[in-house]
């Protein structure tokens, strides 16, 4: 870390563990509950757009109670130490921002805001008032939350900044992500390749575990704070 210029930092559901947010898989997972064609892809959203809507208010009054954690706060303390540094964020929950992070990819969108399907309009949440489920933009159009659903491109801007940084890093912290889900799984391969230490933390193994430079086994909330003390 002392000798890097450059640090990119890519995070996944397991950062917000800690502060009580439910990851996707694993054995308290959403997706034990929940069924991700369901509710997490187009098709289901032009199916029932209700039972999308309420999954979706569901989780963000989960959210909305909860506060970053001691691993949010140490990547905000991060982000001075660079020349250069990137936090790349597949979670939709706004913790970072909370937390103080300022330079941040969000490759999943927010669930904080949501896009109209006709004029592609995007909002605040706080502009919505659930008269009628799924809301309405003043066009008429429907709202859908501004996340990134299977099947869906994600936002190309962001995704580019994104693989920009993972090739020219020199150092990549991946956090409480399963590498399961694609093009984001593929940022810390990208860094390797392009000669940058990558480091995982994660309480368990991920299929990219074996190929990394170091994989620490811990809490993101123990592991972080450590590194960036001894920084
Ligand atoms: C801790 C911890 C603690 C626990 N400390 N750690 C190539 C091959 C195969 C399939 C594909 C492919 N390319 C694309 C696909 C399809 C698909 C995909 O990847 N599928 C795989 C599942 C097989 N990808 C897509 O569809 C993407 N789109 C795309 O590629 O588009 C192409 C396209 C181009 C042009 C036009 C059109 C299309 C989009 C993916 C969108 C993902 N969306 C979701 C939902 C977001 C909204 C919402 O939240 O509702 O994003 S799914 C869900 O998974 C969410 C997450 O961001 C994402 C990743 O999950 P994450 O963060 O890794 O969490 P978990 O739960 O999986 O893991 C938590 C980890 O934390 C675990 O490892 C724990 O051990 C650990 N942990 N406690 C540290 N305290
Ligand atoms: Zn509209």
């Amino acid at each position: 870390m002392r000798s890097s210029r450059f640090l990119t930092v890519l995070t996944g559901a397991g950062i917000s563990a800690e502060s009580g947010v439910p990851t996707f898989r694993g054995k308290d997972g959403l997706w034990r509950k929940f069924n991700p064609q369901e509710l997490a892809t187009m098709d289901a959203f032009m199916r029932n757009p209700r039972l999308v809507w309420e999954w979706y208010e569901y989780r963000r009054k989960l959210i909305q109670d909860v506060q970053p954690n001691p691993a949010h706060y140490a990547i905000k303390d991060l982000e001075d130490g660079f020349e250069e540094f990137l936090l790349v964020t597949q979670n939709i929950d706004g913790l970072h921002q909370r937390a103080g992070s300022r330079k941040i990819a969000e490759l999943h969108g927010n669930i904080w805001r949501n896009r109209c399907l006709r004029c592609g309009r995007i909002s605040d949440h706080k502009e919505v008032y659930l008269r009628e489920i799924p809301p309405k933009c003043a066009c008429g159009g429907t709202l859908r939350p501004d996340v990134v659903w299977f099947g869906e491109a994600l936002p190309q801007e962001i995704l580019s900044q994104a693989l920009q940084a993972a090739q020219s890093c020199n150092l990549l912290l991946s956090v409480g992500a399963s590498a399961l889900v694609q093009p984001a799984a593929s940022l810390p391969l990208l860094a390797l390749r392009n000669g940058a230490f990558v480091v995982e933390i994660n309480p368990e193994p991920t299929p990219i575990s074996e190929r990394v430079n170091e994989s620490i086994r811990g809490k993101a909330g123990d592991v972080l704070p450590r590194l960036v003390k001894r920084q």
